[in-house]
């Protein structure tokens, strides 16, 4: 399974979630799909940059129907500079996504990581858009295929603004969301596990069970604020946060 998704991944090819055919496919083994694929993108060169959470707010977990918030890697391959366009051609179906984003000062490792300790180790927040690609036909998918699928990881742009956390109230933080000017949704931080905090909360003590920590200077998404929307080739997409600046993507 890891090496069929990393296939569909080089070569732009969707297929059916295997949880149609392997029906007790558990998370436990979806993990380990992913933490395999980790490691063959760290052997071919790329480094590990951070963790990023899928399903952490109510918009996207009634969109794609699985209400498991999860954790995947992110490496720097999938940083995308500001003002490059989406990579269409290395992409099969990409949808963009606004999130807050925090950058760690200090290690934090769980168990038992609360919000508070959590936003006591973030050094900066930025405003974050996400381009997700799920591997999987429609983005149909159960928790375990798409905790396998690297949580629809492609690439990442961060905002132009970095803030310490104790000059925000990231619970009122907001996004405005707009294709071709058109404003298509809008969120605050709160859609995010009641406050992005509790957010990377979840990832440390998620993290910690697998024997793993988010590590100084390392980057973390915190989910999709909004749902996501599809990145269709030369749309004009604008994701404007209240105090994190706007992050603009060209559809490629
Ligand atoms: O394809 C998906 O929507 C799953 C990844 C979710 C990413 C997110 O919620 O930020
Ligand atoms: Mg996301």
């Amino acid at each position: 399974m890891a090496a069929e998704l990393m296939a569909c991944e080089a070569e732009r090819r969707d297929r059916e979630p295997f949880t149609d055919e392997w029906l007790d496919l558990d998370l436990a083994t979806g993990y380990a799909i992913q933490d395999h694929n980790l490691r063959r993108r760290l052997d071919r060169g790329e480094r590990l940059v951070g963790v990023k959470l899928g399903l952490t707010s109510r918009a996207k977990q009634q969109r794609m129907g699985v209400y498991t918030p999860f954790v995947a890697w992110l490496t720097d391959a999938m940083a995308l500079p500001a003002g490059d366009p989406i990579p269409q051609h290395k992409l099969i179906h990409p949808r963009v996504e606004p999130e807050i984003v925090f950058v760690m000062g200090e290690r934090l490792a769980g168990p038992g990581v609360t919000a508070a300790r959590a936003m006591a180790a973030v050094e900066t927040v930025r405003a974050g858009v996400e381009i997700i690609d799920s591997r999987y036909r429609n983005f149909r998918f159960a928790a375990p295929d798409v905790v396998a699928d690297n949580a629809s990881s492609a690439a990442f742009v961060t905002g132009p603004i970095g803030l310490p956390p104790s000059e925000l109230d990231l619970s009122l933080e907001a996004t405005v969301i707009e294709v071709n000017g058109e404003v298509v949704d809008t969120a605050t931080g709160a859609a995010v596990q009641g406050h992005p905090g509790e957010a990377l909360a979840l990832a440390a003590n998620d993290l910690a069970t697998r024997g793993h920590a988010i590590e100084a200077g390392q980057i973390v998404l915190t989910g999709g604020m909004t749902d996501a929307v599809s990145a269709l080739p030369e749309a004009s997409i604008a994701c404007h946060f209240t105090n994190l600046g706007s992050v603009f993507l060209n559809g490629g």
